[in-house]
Formats: C-alpha cells, structure tokens, sequence
C-alpha cells in the first residue's frame, strides 16, 4: 500500500505544502511506520508514538533546520526522523551502520544535538538562545521534554537560570504522566493537579474553542482572552510554578490533536520571552498494545505486531535468568532477613530488577524518579543512619551522579552499595548508553570497593559479601544480558575475599587476567589457545579495586606474559589499575598488554558484533595473544 502523504515528504519544507486537514492522516502514515520498524528492529516505540502530532505540529509551525528543536533524551524523535528526510533509511534504525535510535549530530543536520541521558534540553537550549543573542540573529529554539525529564535536576536548574535570563525560548513540556513507569513526585503530582482542575479546564476549553477561530476574532481578542485565563489559573491553580520561575504558562492543550497544537504553537512562536506549553499527550498513543502497556513498549526488542508479544531470538529462548533477574531475586531474598537493606532506582524499577522488591517492600523501596544524583546523596543519608541502602543505576546514567560518589559516599566512607546494570556495550542504544566507563570513573575514588562477577553465580555471591561488608562502599558492574556460558556456573567458585581473585585455569605460557563477565571469554580464548599449543593461565580478577596484585603477580612471574581483559575502555581502566601496580616487575623480556575497548566513542549495533569488531570476542583476544606471543 502506498503511502500517500508521506511519499511526498522529504523535508519539513515539504509537510508545509499540506493542508491541516491532512495532517490527522499524515499522523496514521507515520505511526504505521514507526510501528512496523520497531517491531522488527526493537527501540522506544510508546514515547515516539505519543509524541507524533507534536512533532508535526513543531514542524510545520517552525523553520528548521534554522529554527532550532532539542529532543530531550531523544527517544521520542522517531517522527522527527521520519518528517526529515531520512524515512527512506528508517527501516535501518539501531542497526548497525543504520540511523540512530536517537538525535545525533552527525547524521543529520536537522538533530542539532546528540541525546540519549535525560534533563539536559534546556539547558542546550538556553545556551543555544544565549549565543543566538549574542550573534544578534533571530531563529527560534524548542526544547521538548518529557514530564518524567523533568524532574531532574539538570532541568530545574536550566529553568532557574533562564527564568533569569529571559531569553526567547520555548520549553515543550510533554506530559504523559509517564516515566517509563509511572511518574513519581511532588512534581508529577503537580501537573496532575494542573491536567485536573475542572474550574480552570472549563475556562481553558473555551479559550481553546476561541483559538480555533482565530482569523474570526483577531489577534488581539485572543490575547485578551490569555490575559484572563491567565489570571484566573493563577487563582484556581494553586502556585503556577512555572510563571514564578519567570515562563509564561501555556495549556494544558491536548498534544494528540495535532490541529490545537498547530494553532496553539502559532499563537505563542511570536512572543519574545521563556513560554512553557504544557502538552498533554497518550503514551503508545495509537497501537492498542502501547496503550494499554506503556511501560513494556517503552523500549522493546522485536515484537509481533498484531500480537504485540516479543519475539526472542533463538538463543534467548533458552531459559536464562540474566544478570539483572538475578540481583532483583536474590535482594528479596536478603531483604528478607537484613532489615537495614533499603533499594534504591531512579526512574528504573524494571531496568534494574527492582520491581518486586517494590511490592515485596514498598516502604523500603525507593524511586526518585529520573534523579541519579539526588539517588546517590539520598543512599548516603540513609546510609549514616545505619541503613544499607542499595542504589541500582545502570553504568552510562551513575555517571550523573560521579561528585556525588565522590563527596557524598566515598569521602564519608559509607556502606553504600553501587549496583551497576548494563556495564559494557550495551549494543543498539549506542554510544549515551554504552557502560563503558564506570571502570575508570569509580576505580580512583579512596574508600571504594568495585567488583564485576563472571556470571550470574558470582553476582549472588558478590551481592552477599557487599551486604556483609561494613568498611564502606562497594560497587558491583555487571553487563546487559545473561553469562551464556555455563559452565562457569556451577555456584562451586570459591568464597568471596576481599581484594582475592579466583583462578579459573592453570597454564604456563602467558598469563590472561580478566574482569568480570569477560572471564568466560577468556577461558574461551584460552582453549583457542591451547589449540595452538600457547597453555594460557586465566584468573577472573573479580575486584578492580582492591586488585589482587599478589595472584597477578605470582603468574607474570612465571609466564612473563601478562594480558589484561576488560569490557571498559581502556583510559584508567582496570589494566590501567594493574599496570600501576606491577610497573616494577617489567622489563624488556616480559610482555604486558591491556585488551580492552578504545579510546573513542563506540557506535550503535549488535552487542556481540561490538565485542568481536573492539577485539573482545575470544577468537579476538586470542589472536591479539597470539600476535604477542609470536613476536
Ligand atoms: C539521566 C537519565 N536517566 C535515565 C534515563 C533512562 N530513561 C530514558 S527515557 C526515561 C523516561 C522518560 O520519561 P519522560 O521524560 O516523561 O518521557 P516519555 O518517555 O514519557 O515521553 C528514562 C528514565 C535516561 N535516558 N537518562
């Protein structure tokens, strides 16, 4: 089937030429696209499916690419990259070589910024809006951001400072009462009361009526009539938060119905100050399936569309538990009996595994909403009253939080436990998500302890020693999936030491020392090895930091040979770490070299194809042995 209206639209200049009348169509064409991408490609579907009339409507009230649009985090975008010029390589979307699941700079003109970690459009936008003045020219700048966004920090204080300013911007606050869960706070409440009150709504609704017949009234009677409903929000909602930050307050509108957003952005483009619109829309807006499970379709690997049940590849049709399942079932179970334990997520209780615990213990239970650094100053409160909280962030998002790791939990030296989900490549989101620096970024804090478990065994094990640990804090990393090799989880490792590593295979030619779930690819590689005749030693570290410098050691002195292997990237990584240890024990006859990822951002695609391409496959980390070895 054809699409009609779409066939047609290669750039923004082009979705000007339709008529309103058109565009409720345009929006069916769209999702119908973005729909059956994702469902064979995987990628944030509800978020974009809801935003689709916005965007839209952005597009044919604005002039971009001069007007200037930030998506905040981005997985929203989908029509956006569908209306510019790139719905011919939309099918390519999250694959490897293929668009990105997110806004990126490089691949279009019309993505100013690269996103994909949230709360940070208007801060972009203000400084964009602030160098614009400077320059004196005259475009318009957006920052779209969903509620949930919001509520970070880095956005109120982006809203604090351009109260401040007062430049010409428009902040989209796109409200669909949804994080990824449900939203949380005093913030989302807020809103809530503000979608809700039905004094103000009825107001509103005939002020709204009044818009649509604009040319009949004229622009002055439109803003007459504002004027009024302004001041009559202020009365009938309490404390208009935004107006007292300094933002003219527009809607709420309902941001589905892509002709009231249209006329609405109209009427408020031309108006020289910050102006907040508050956009209501539906999450998985016009697939049943999104609608009725916003939370499942907020990112989703392939799924049947008519089913809406994913579909698993082979491999994880096996049933495997996977790291984060793991942690999320072995807390309850501690929980159980350690009464100091308390969780902690920001924004992610599935993400991390912490949604039953949720329900087992709802008032030891906490989400903060999108807050990473609020999380990590909130866990160290609780942890200076005794209590063993539990923060479970995954690696790219704790980043937020590195001062106050650093101030709030390593300097006080207290019994904060770090659980670090998706550490490592994380493969289709890409380079905002990739965990790959959580290594170097926790490794030279004093006070800290940071392990990686080789599988999910370990990741018990591990979780149970930090538990018991009470000398200060200790982050635990482990990558997105499950250790697909089992061999390795007999749960007959040895017990858990501090600063000990296991070795997981004796040999006398070279010596391989890996971190974490990179153990099982280097016993992998060591049997290529041995298939050479090269007898590799392998010891999973299992601690970064205290490393176990006298096992390391004790095999580079017999086999002189020493590879370190990490799924980090390699500056300040835990190669680094033994480097710095062992510095003494080289000399021109013996050989070190770390494996691990570089210095670059590393692209979107394929988890296990990223590995081998970077060299972390065990057929790669053999070769690299190889090459040393011969030399
Ligand atoms: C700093 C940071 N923390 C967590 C995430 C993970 N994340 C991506 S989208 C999202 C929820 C966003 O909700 P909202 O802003 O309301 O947009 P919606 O998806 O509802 O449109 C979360 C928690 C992130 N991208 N960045």
């Amino acid at each position: 089937m054809g699409k009609a209206l779409l066939d047609g639209i290669n750039s923004p200049a082009d979705l000007k030429k339709l008529n309103v009348d058109e565009l409720p169509m345009l929006a069916q064409e769209i999702r119908d696209i973005i729909i059956n991408t994702v469902a064979s490609s995987g990628g944030h579907l509800a978020s974009s499916l809801g935003a689709v009339e916005l965007v839209i409507g952005i597009h044919y009230c604005l002039n971009a690419p001069e007007d200037v649009v930030i998506w905040d985090v981005g997985h929203q975008a989908y029509a956006h990259k569908i209306l510019t010029g790139r719905k011919d390589r939309f099918a390519t979307l999250r694959k490897a070589g293929g668009l990105s699941g997110f806004p990126n700079k490089y691949e279009s003109e019309y993505d100013v910024f690269t996103t994909g970690h949230g709360s940070t459009s208007i801060s972009t936008a203000l400084g964009i809006a602030a160098a614009r003045d400077l320059e004196n020219k005259h475009y318009k700048i957006v920052a779209v951001i969903g509620d949930a966004s919001l509520a970070g920090g880095m956005a109120f204080e982006a809203l604090n400072h351009a109260g401040h300013l007062r430049k010409n911007m428009l902040v989209i606050l796109n409200d669909n009462e949804m994080s990824i869960s449900k939203s949380v706070g005093a913030l989302s409440k807020y809103l809530n009361r503000i979608i809700t009150a039905p004094a103000y709504n009825r107001i509103r609704k005939d002020v709204e009526g009044l818009l649509t017949r604009v040319p009949r009234f004229g622009f002055r009677v439109i803003r007459a009539a504002r004027r009024l409903e302004e001041g009559l929000k202020n009365l009938l909602v309490p404390g208009m938060l935004f107006e007292e930050l300094g933002f003219r307050y527009f809607g709420p509108i309902d941001g589905n119905n892509v002709r009231v957003v249209i006329d609405t952005l109209k009427n408020i483009t031309g108006l020289n100050e910050p102006i907040l619109l508050h956009v209501v829309t539906k999450k998985g807006k016009g697939y049943s399936h999104a609608e009725n499970g916003p939370e499942k379709f907020h990112g989703i690997s392939s799924f049947d569309v008519d089913t809406g049940e994913k579909v698993l590849a082979a491999k994880d049709a096996v049933s495997r538990e996977g790291f984060t399942k793991t942690f999320g079932n072995k807390i309850i179970e501690m929980a159980e009996t350690d009464k100091r334990i308390v969780a902690i997520t920001a924004a992610m209780p599935e993400g991390t595994g912490l949604d039953k615990f949720a329900k087992a213990f709802s008032d030891r239970f906490f989400d903060v909403g999108m807050a990473e650094q609020h999380a990590v100053g909130f866990a160290a409160g609780l942890a200076r009253k005794g209590l063993k909280p539990v923060v479970a962030i995954y690696s790219t998002f704790l980043q937020r939080s590195y001062d106050q790791i650093f101030h709030d939990v390593c300097l006080q030296n207290l019994n904060v436990v770090f659980m670090l989900d998706r550490a490592g490549i994380v493969g289709e989101d890409g380079p905002t998500h990739h965990g790959v620096f959580d290594i170097s970024y926790i490794r030279h804090f004093p006070n800290i302890v940071s392990m990686a478990p080789k599988d999910e065994n370990e990741l018990k094990d591990m979780f149970e020693w930090a538990v018991s640990y009470d000398n200060g804090p200790v982050a635990i990393r482990y990558p997105r999936g499950a250790s697909y090799i089992s061999k390795l989880s007999s749960g007959n490792s040895p017990q858990i030491v501090l600063g000990k590593g296991e070795l997981l295979k004796q040999g006398r030619d070279v010596t391989i020392v890996s971190i974490g779930y990179m153990s099982n690819i280097a016993l992998e590689a060591a049997s290529f090895l041995m298939e050479d005749g090269i007898d590799a030693e392998v010891i999973n570290a299992r601690f970064i930091k205290p490393i176990d410098i006298e096992l390391i050691t004790k095999s580079f002195l017999k086999t002189g040979r020493l590879f370190t292997v990490e799924e980090g990237v390699i500056s300040g990584g835990f190669g680094s770490g033994v480097l710095e240890l062992i510095i003494d024990k080289v000399s021109k006859d013996t050989i070190i070299k770390n494996i691990a990822l570089p210095d670059r951002f590393i692209e979107h695609g394929d988890r296990q194809k990223l590995l081998d391409k970077y060299g972390l496959s065990s057929k790669k980390i053999a070769e690299a042995v190889k090459k040393e070895w011969r030399r």
